[in-house]
Protein backbone atom coordinates (compact mmCIF):
# COMPACT_ATOMS: atom_id res chain seq x y z
CA UNK A 1 0.00 0.00 0.00
CA UNK A 2 1.38 3.50 -0.76
CA UNK A 3 4.79 2.12 -2.60
CA UNK A 4 4.83 5.27 -4.74
CA UNK A 5 4.55 8.03 -2.00
CA UNK A 6 6.52 5.93 0.03
CA UNK A 7 9.16 5.91 -2.30
CA UNK A 8 8.70 9.32 -2.85
CA UNK A 9 9.26 10.09 0.65
CA UNK A 10 11.86 8.14 1.25
CA UNK A 11 14.12 9.58 -1.65
CA UNK A 12 12.82 13.29 -0.47
CA UNK A 13 14.91 12.29 3.09
CA UNK A 14 17.54 10.78 1.86
CA UNK A 15 18.16 14.22 -0.81
CA UNK A 16 18.03 16.50 2.31
CA UNK A 17 20.37 14.64 4.54
CA UNK A 18 23.07 14.27 1.43
CA UNK A 19 21.90 18.09 1.85
CA UNK A 20 23.22 18.18 5.52
CA UNK A 21 25.96 15.63 4.70
CA UNK A 22 27.79 17.73 2.27
CA UNK A 23 31.19 19.23 3.14
CA UNK A 24 31.79 22.52 2.90
CA UNK A 25 34.14 23.16 -0.33
CA UNK A 26 37.94 23.80 0.30
CA UNK A 27 38.90 27.23 -0.21
CA UNK A 28 42.03 26.18 -1.76
CA UNK A 29 42.88 29.87 -3.56
CA UNK A 30 42.50 31.69 -0.54
CA UNK A 31 45.48 29.34 1.12
CA UNK A 32 48.64 30.68 1.73
CA UNK A 33 51.55 28.64 0.46
CA UNK A 34 53.02 26.36 3.38
CA UNK A 35 56.78 26.67 2.97
CA UNK A 36 58.06 29.34 4.45
CA UNK A 37 61.15 31.17 3.21
CA UNK A 38 64.78 30.87 4.23
CA UNK A 39 65.65 33.49 6.60
CA UNK A 40 68.83 35.45 6.00
CA UNK A 41 72.30 33.87 7.97
CA UNK A 42 72.22 35.90 10.82
CA UNK A 43 72.80 34.43 14.02
CA UNK A 44 76.00 31.97 15.24
CA UNK A 45 73.82 30.25 17.88
CA UNK A 46 71.42 28.49 15.91
CA UNK A 47 67.35 29.33 17.42
CA UNK A 48 65.41 27.00 18.04
CA UNK A 49 63.26 27.14 14.99
CA UNK A 50 60.04 28.89 15.11
CA UNK A 51 56.87 26.91 14.25
CA UNK A 52 54.66 28.59 11.76
CA UNK A 53 51.49 29.47 13.28
CA UNK A 54 48.80 29.94 10.93
CA UNK A 55 47.38 33.83 10.92
CA UNK A 56 43.95 34.59 11.35
CA UNK A 57 42.81 34.41 7.79
CA UNK A 58 44.37 30.67 7.37
CA UNK A 59 42.86 29.75 10.28
CA UNK A 60 39.91 30.09 9.26
CA UNK A 61 40.84 28.15 5.59
CA UNK A 62 42.35 25.53 8.09
CA UNK A 63 38.99 25.33 10.37
CA UNK A 64 37.11 24.51 6.99
CA UNK A 65 38.99 21.71 6.11
CA UNK A 66 36.83 18.71 6.29
CA UNK A 67 39.12 15.14 6.95
CA UNK A 68 41.10 14.62 9.53
CA UNK A 69 43.71 12.95 7.24
CA UNK A 70 44.85 16.69 6.57
CA UNK A 71 45.19 17.62 10.04
CA UNK A 72 48.27 15.30 10.29
CA UNK A 73 49.14 17.01 7.16
CA UNK A 74 48.99 20.36 9.00
CA UNK A 75 50.96 19.26 11.81
CA UNK A 76 54.14 17.19 9.96
CA UNK A 77 54.71 20.99 8.71
CA UNK A 78 57.99 21.35 8.44
CA UNK A 79 59.60 23.99 10.28
CA UNK A 80 61.16 27.14 8.99
CA UNK A 81 64.80 26.27 6.69
CA UNK A 82 67.72 28.11 8.16
CA UNK A 83 70.90 27.66 6.92
CA UNK A 84 73.65 26.10 8.97
CA UNK A 85 76.78 28.42 8.98
CA UNK A 86 79.95 26.77 9.26
CA UNK A 87 81.26 27.17 12.48
CA UNK A 88 79.71 24.67 15.37
CA UNK A 89 76.88 25.87 17.10
CA UNK A 90 75.80 25.07 20.37
CA UNK A 91 72.71 22.70 20.31
CA UNK A 92 69.46 23.83 21.29
CA UNK A 93 65.87 21.79 21.31
CA UNK A 94 64.37 22.17 18.36
CA UNK A 95 60.28 21.98 19.16
CA UNK A 96 58.98 24.84 21.20
CA UNK A 97 57.94 23.84 24.66
CA UNK A 98 55.22 20.82 24.77
CA UNK A 99 52.40 23.49 27.33
CA UNK A 100 53.06 25.97 24.00
CA UNK A 101 52.44 23.31 21.10
CA UNK A 102 49.53 21.84 22.61
CA UNK A 103 46.31 24.16 23.26
CA UNK A 104 46.91 25.54 19.93
CA UNK A 105 46.66 21.78 18.14
CA UNK A 106 43.69 21.04 20.37
CA UNK A 107 41.65 24.38 19.61
CA UNK A 108 42.13 24.18 15.79
CA UNK A 109 41.16 20.04 15.93
CA UNK A 110 37.84 20.93 18.04
CA UNK A 111 36.98 23.40 15.64
CA UNK A 112 37.43 21.00 12.31
CA UNK A 113 35.77 18.96 14.10
CA UNK A 114 32.81 20.88 14.59
CA UNK A 115 32.91 22.09 11.03
CA UNK A 116 33.15 18.52 9.82
CA UNK A 117 30.34 16.99 12.59
CA UNK A 118 27.96 19.49 12.22
CA UNK A 119 25.93 21.42 9.45
CA UNK A 120 23.38 24.51 9.67
CA UNK A 121 20.79 24.22 7.20
CA UNK A 122 19.26 27.51 6.11
CA UNK A 123 15.57 28.66 4.71
CA UNK A 124 17.77 28.75 1.83
CA UNK A 125 18.42 24.79 1.83
CA UNK A 126 14.68 24.13 2.08
CA UNK A 127 13.67 25.94 -0.35
CA UNK A 128 16.15 24.45 -2.69
CA UNK A 129 15.29 20.76 -1.41
CA UNK A 130 11.52 21.22 -1.87
CA UNK A 131 12.05 23.30 -5.33
CA UNK A 132 13.52 19.52 -6.14
CA UNK A 133 11.29 17.28 -4.10
CA UNK A 134 8.49 18.95 -5.45
CA UNK A 135 7.48 17.55 -7.83
CA UNK A 136 7.53 13.81 -6.84
CA UNK A 137 5.38 14.64 -3.90
CA UNK A 138 3.03 15.93 -6.69
CA UNK A 139 3.33 13.09 -8.13
CA UNK A 140 2.22 11.08 -5.25
CA UNK A 141 -1.00 13.07 -5.04
CA UNK A 142 -0.21 16.02 -2.38
CA UNK A 143 -1.32 18.82 -2.47
CA UNK A 144 0.23 21.71 -3.91
CA UNK A 145 -1.20 23.64 -0.20
CA UNK A 146 -0.25 20.63 1.46
CA UNK A 147 3.37 20.84 0.09
CA UNK A 148 3.87 24.31 1.17
CA UNK A 149 2.93 23.26 4.50
CA UNK A 150 5.60 20.71 4.81
CA UNK A 151 7.96 23.66 3.40
CA UNK A 152 6.79 25.98 6.35
CA UNK A 153 6.86 23.08 8.87
CA UNK A 154 10.36 21.62 7.80
CA UNK A 155 12.01 25.38 8.17
CA UNK A 156 10.47 25.44 11.95
CA UNK A 157 11.86 22.57 12.49
CA UNK A 158 15.47 22.44 10.35
CA UNK A 159 16.87 25.84 9.20
CA UNK A 160 19.19 27.40 12.02
CA UNK A 161 19.29 24.30 13.94
CA UNK A 162 22.74 22.27 14.10
CA UNK A 163 22.33 19.08 12.95
CA UNK A 164 25.14 16.58 13.30
CA UNK A 165 26.16 14.93 9.92
CA UNK A 166 25.62 11.66 11.62
CA UNK A 167 22.28 11.41 12.60
CA UNK A 168 21.01 13.15 9.83
CA UNK A 169 19.00 11.09 8.28
CA UNK A 170 16.78 10.02 11.39
CA UNK A 171 16.70 13.97 12.38
CA UNK A 172 15.17 14.51 8.82
CA UNK A 173 13.08 11.94 9.16
CA UNK A 174 11.42 13.28 12.28
CA UNK A 175 11.07 16.87 11.01
CA UNK A 176 9.02 14.98 7.61
CA UNK A 177 7.29 12.80 9.93
CA UNK A 178 6.30 16.04 12.11
CA UNK A 179 5.29 17.83 9.11
CA UNK A 180 3.07 14.79 7.38
CA UNK A 181 1.72 14.61 11.05
CA UNK A 182 0.20 18.61 10.59
CA UNK A 183 -1.03 17.72 7.36
CA UNK A 184 -3.63 14.69 9.15
CA UNK A 185 -4.08 15.73 12.71
CA UNK A 186 -7.29 17.88 12.12
CA UNK A 187 -9.19 16.50 15.54
CA UNK A 188 -10.96 13.69 15.73
CA UNK A 189 -14.81 12.26 15.81
CA UNK A 190 -15.45 9.59 18.15
CA UNK A 191 -19.03 7.90 16.54
CA UNK A 192 -19.87 6.47 19.67
CA UNK A 193 -20.03 9.42 21.82
CA UNK A 194 -21.84 11.16 19.14
CA UNK A 195 -24.53 7.92 19.09
CA UNK A 196 -24.28 7.64 23.02
CA UNK A 197 -25.30 11.87 23.36
CA UNK A 198 -28.06 11.14 20.94
CA UNK A 199 -29.18 8.71 23.11
CA UNK A 200 -29.78 11.30 26.04
CA UNK A 201 -31.73 13.35 24.19
CA UNK A 202 -34.02 10.62 23.71
CA UNK A 203 -33.31 9.93 20.15
CA UNK A 204 -31.45 8.18 17.52
CA UNK A 205 -28.06 10.06 15.97
CA UNK A 206 -28.02 10.61 11.64
CA UNK A 207 -25.08 10.29 9.71
CA UNK A 208 -25.44 11.15 6.53
CA UNK A 209 -22.75 10.04 4.10
CA UNK A 210 -22.15 12.51 0.55
CA UNK A 211 -19.69 12.48 -2.20
CA UNK A 212 -19.24 11.63 -5.68
CA UNK A 213 -20.89 9.14 -7.52
CA UNK A 214 -18.78 5.67 -7.82
CA UNK A 215 -16.71 6.90 -4.36
CA UNK A 216 -18.17 4.10 -2.23
CA UNK A 217 -20.52 5.95 -0.10
CA UNK A 218 -23.20 2.69 -0.76
CA UNK A 219 -20.38 0.24 0.95
CA UNK A 220 -19.01 2.31 3.31
CA UNK A 221 -22.84 2.67 4.62
CA UNK A 222 -22.78 -1.08 4.79
CA UNK A 223 -19.23 -0.90 6.47
CA UNK A 224 -20.25 1.57 9.23
CA UNK A 225 -23.89 -0.68 9.89
CA UNK A 226 -21.40 -3.53 10.49
CA UNK A 227 -18.85 -1.37 12.75
CA UNK A 228 -21.60 -0.12 14.87
CA UNK A 229 -23.38 -3.60 15.33
CA UNK A 230 -20.43 -5.02 16.44
CA UNK A 231 -20.30 -3.04 19.60
CA UNK A 232 -23.49 -3.22 20.31
CA UNK A 233 -25.50 -0.59 18.72
CA UNK A 234 -28.48 -0.85 16.15
CA UNK A 235 -28.67 1.21 13.46
CA UNK A 236 -31.31 1.02 9.99
CA UNK A 237 -30.34 2.43 6.50
CA UNK A 238 -31.99 5.20 4.47
CA UNK A 239 -31.90 4.57 1.18
CA UNK A 240 -31.46 8.48 0.44
CA UNK A 241 -30.41 8.14 -3.40
CA UNK A 242 -33.53 8.28 -5.48
CA UNK A 243 -31.83 9.54 -8.28
CA UNK A 244 -29.55 6.54 -9.68
CA UNK A 245 -30.75 3.33 -11.02
CA UNK A 246 -30.37 0.54 -9.22
CA UNK A 247 -29.45 2.41 -5.76
CA UNK A 248 -32.66 1.46 -3.73
CA UNK A 249 -31.80 -2.37 -4.63
CA UNK A 250 -27.86 -1.97 -3.93
CA UNK A 251 -28.77 -0.86 -0.25
CA UNK A 252 -31.45 -3.53 0.70
CA UNK A 253 -28.52 -6.19 -0.58
CA UNK A 254 -26.38 -4.87 1.73
CA UNK A 255 -29.41 -4.67 4.44
CA UNK A 256 -30.45 -8.41 3.57
CA UNK A 257 -27.11 -9.71 4.36
CA UNK A 258 -26.21 -7.49 7.42
CA UNK A 259 -29.58 -8.11 8.78
CA UNK A 260 -30.40 -4.54 8.66
CA UNK A 261 -33.80 -2.40 8.35
CA UNK A 262 -33.69 -0.04 5.04
CA UNK A 263 -35.96 2.88 5.27
CA UNK A 264 -37.02 3.42 1.26
CA UNK A 265 -39.05 5.03 -0.59
CA UNK A 266 -39.33 5.23 -4.65
CA UNK A 267 -37.31 6.59 -7.13
CA UNK A 268 -37.73 10.42 -7.80
CA UNK A 269 -38.66 10.81 -4.51
CA UNK A 270 -37.38 13.73 -2.15
CA UNK A 271 -33.93 12.69 -0.49
CA UNK A 272 -34.77 14.63 2.60
CA UNK A 273 -38.08 13.22 2.89
CA UNK A 274 -36.76 9.35 3.14
CA UNK A 275 -33.91 10.09 5.60
CA UNK A 276 -36.48 12.10 7.99
CA UNK A 277 -38.88 8.79 7.66
CA UNK A 278 -36.04 7.08 8.53
CA UNK A 279 -35.15 9.07 11.87
CA UNK A 280 -38.94 8.93 13.17
CA UNK A 281 -38.96 4.80 12.40
CA UNK A 282 -35.31 4.99 14.16
CA UNK A 283 -36.71 7.31 17.21
CA UNK A 284 -40.20 5.58 17.70
CA UNK A 285 -38.45 1.89 17.49
CA UNK A 286 -35.18 2.56 19.61
CA UNK A 287 -32.57 2.66 17.35
CA UNK A 288 -29.29 3.92 17.76
CA UNK A 289 -28.36 5.52 14.55
CA UNK A 290 -29.63 6.24 11.12
CA UNK A 291 -26.80 5.91 8.18
CA UNK A 292 -28.14 8.03 5.51
CA UNK A 293 -26.92 6.75 1.93
CA UNK A 294 -26.92 9.99 -0.80
CA UNK A 295 -26.88 10.01 -4.55
CA UNK A 296 -23.38 11.06 -6.15
CA UNK A 297 -23.34 14.23 -6.85
CA UNK A 298 -20.50 16.81 -8.43
CA UNK A 299 -20.30 20.58 -8.46
CA UNK A 300 -22.13 20.78 -11.58
CA UNK A 301 -25.10 18.91 -10.51
CA UNK A 302 -26.77 22.12 -9.47
CA UNK A 303 -30.51 20.43 -8.43
CA UNK A 304 -28.49 17.52 -6.83
CA UNK A 305 -26.74 19.98 -5.19
CA UNK A 306 -29.69 21.69 -3.87
CA UNK A 307 -30.74 18.14 -2.74
CA UNK A 308 -28.25 17.59 -0.65
CA UNK A 309 -28.75 21.06 0.73
CA UNK A 310 -32.09 20.20 1.80
CA UNK A 311 -31.31 16.36 3.39
CA UNK A 312 -28.99 18.59 5.57
CA UNK A 313 -31.63 21.46 6.44
CA UNK A 314 -34.38 19.13 7.15
CA UNK A 315 -32.30 16.58 9.04
CA UNK A 316 -29.57 18.61 10.69
CA UNK A 317 -27.64 15.18 10.96
CA UNK A 318 -24.93 14.68 13.83
CA UNK A 319 -21.98 13.78 11.30
CA UNK A 320 -22.33 14.33 7.48
CA UNK A 321 -19.01 11.92 6.54
CA UNK A 322 -17.57 12.77 3.13
CA UNK A 323 -16.30 9.86 1.35
CA UNK A 324 -13.96 10.52 -1.37
CA UNK A 325 -12.47 7.75 -3.62
CA UNK A 326 -8.45 8.01 -2.52
CA UNK A 327 -7.62 7.03 -6.29
CA UNK A 328 -8.99 10.31 -7.67
CA UNK A 329 -5.97 11.89 -6.31
CA UNK A 330 -5.62 15.67 -6.19
CA UNK A 331 -9.47 15.90 -7.11
CA UNK A 332 -10.17 14.44 -3.83
CA UNK A 333 -8.78 17.97 -2.69
CA UNK A 334 -11.44 19.89 -5.07
CA UNK A 335 -14.30 17.96 -4.02
CA UNK A 336 -13.88 17.48 -0.33
CA UNK A 337 -13.84 21.77 -0.69
CA UNK A 338 -17.13 21.79 -2.94
CA UNK A 339 -18.81 19.56 -0.10
CA UNK A 340 -17.05 21.43 2.42
CA UNK A 341 -18.87 24.97 1.19
CA UNK A 342 -22.07 23.76 0.13
CA UNK A 343 -23.01 21.34 2.95
CA UNK A 344 -20.06 21.59 5.53
CA UNK A 345 -18.13 18.27 5.83
CA UNK A 346 -17.47 16.48 9.75
CA UNK A 347 -15.35 14.25 8.65
CA UNK A 348 -13.71 11.75 6.26
CA UNK A 349 -13.79 8.22 4.74
CA UNK A 350 -10.87 7.53 2.29
CA UNK A 351 -12.22 4.38 0.54
CA UNK A 352 -10.35 2.19 -2.07
CA UNK A 353 -6.64 2.94 -0.48
CA UNK A 354 -5.95 -0.98 -1.14
CA UNK A 355 -5.54 0.04 -4.55
CA UNK A 356 -3.89 2.82 -4.20
CA UNK A 357 -0.11 3.13 -4.66
CA UNK A 358 0.27 7.03 -4.26
CA UNK A 359 -1.67 7.95 -1.06
CA UNK A 360 -1.28 12.17 -1.38
CA UNK A 361 -4.64 12.34 -1.57
CA UNK A 362 -4.77 11.26 2.07
CA UNK A 363 -2.23 13.58 3.42
CA UNK A 364 -3.84 16.37 1.29
CA UNK A 365 -7.69 16.31 1.64
CA UNK A 366 -7.87 16.62 5.79
CA UNK A 367 -5.41 19.65 5.72
CA UNK A 368 -7.72 21.44 2.85
CA UNK A 369 -10.52 21.29 4.25
CA UNK A 370 -9.21 21.30 8.49
CA UNK A 371 -11.43 17.51 9.18
CA UNK A 372 -10.37 14.80 10.04
CA UNK A 373 -10.17 11.20 8.32
CA UNK A 374 -12.80 8.56 10.04
CA UNK A 375 -11.86 5.43 8.23
CA UNK A 376 -9.84 4.23 5.69
CA UNK A 377 -11.67 1.93 2.99
CA UNK A 378 -9.47 -0.94 2.25
CA UNK A 379 -11.48 -3.47 0.35
CA UNK A 380 -14.87 -4.39 -0.80
CA UNK A 381 -16.29 -6.51 2.02
CA UNK A 382 -18.00 -5.09 5.24
CA UNK A 383 -14.94 -5.83 7.63
CA UNK A 384 -12.14 -3.63 5.25
CA UNK A 385 -12.87 -0.45 7.11
CA UNK A 386 -9.93 0.90 9.17
CA UNK A 387 -9.92 3.79 11.66
CA UNK A 388 -7.34 6.31 11.01
CA UNK A 389 -4.89 7.00 13.17
CA UNK A 390 -2.92 9.90 12.01
CA UNK A 391 0.41 9.59 13.90
CA UNK A 392 0.28 5.98 12.92
CA UNK A 393 0.00 6.54 9.63
CA UNK A 394 2.33 8.79 9.03
CA UNK A 395 4.89 6.61 11.15
CA UNK A 396 4.17 3.72 8.56
CA UNK A 397 4.60 6.11 5.81
CA UNK A 398 8.64 6.57 6.88
CA UNK A 399 9.08 3.30 7.89
N1 LIG B 1 -11.16 -1.96 -3.55
C1 LIG B 1 -12.13 -1.26 -2.95
N2 LIG B 1 -13.29 -1.06 -3.57
C2 LIG B 1 -14.25 -0.33 -2.95
C3 LIG B 1 -14.03 0.23 -1.67
N3 LIG B 1 -15.16 0.91 -1.33
C4 LIG B 1 -16.02 0.76 -2.37
N4 LIG B 1 -15.48 0.03 -3.34
C5 LIG B 1 -16.06 -0.34 -4.62
O1 LIG B 1 -16.29 0.83 -5.37
C6 LIG B 1 -17.42 0.69 -6.20
C7 LIG B 1 -18.39 1.85 -5.97
O2 LIG B 1 -18.85 1.78 -4.66
P1 LIG B 1 -20.25 2.33 -4.21
O3 LIG B 1 -20.37 2.10 -2.76
O4 LIG B 1 -21.34 1.76 -5.06
O5 LIG B 1 -20.08 3.88 -4.54
P2 LIG B 1 -21.16 5.04 -4.47
O6 LIG B 1 -21.60 5.33 -5.85
O7 LIG B 1 -20.45 6.17 -3.88
O8 LIG B 1 -22.27 4.56 -3.60
C8 LIG B 1 -18.02 -0.65 -5.84
O9 LIG B 1 -17.62 -1.59 -6.80
C9 LIG B 1 -17.39 -0.98 -4.50
O10 LIG B 1 -17.29 -2.38 -4.28
C10 LIG B 1 -12.76 0.00 -1.03
O11 LIG B 1 -12.48 0.46 0.08
N5 LIG B 1 -11.86 -0.75 -1.72
MG1 LIG C 1 -24.34 4.49 -4.04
Amino acid sequence: MFGFLKEKLKKSVSRLTKKVKERPAKKLEEKKPRVAKPKAVKPKIKKPAKRVRPKKAEKEIVKERPVEAEIHEEVKEEPAKVEIPEEPVEEVPEAPPEEEKKPGFLERLRGIKEVVAEKKLTDKDIDSFFAESGTDLLQANIALEAVDHMRDSMKKELAGKKIRRRGAEQFITKALEDSLFGLVNQGSVNLEKIIKDAKKQGRSACLVFLGYNGSGKTTSVGKIARYLMDKGYKPVLAAGDTFRAASIEQLEHHGNKLGVRVIKHGYGADSAAVVFDARKFADANRYDAVLADTAGRTHTDKNLMDELKKVVRVNKPDLKVLVLDSLTGNDAVEQAKTFHEAVGVDCVIMAKIDVNEKGGSILSVSYAIKKPILFLGTGQEYGDLKKFNPGRFVKELLE
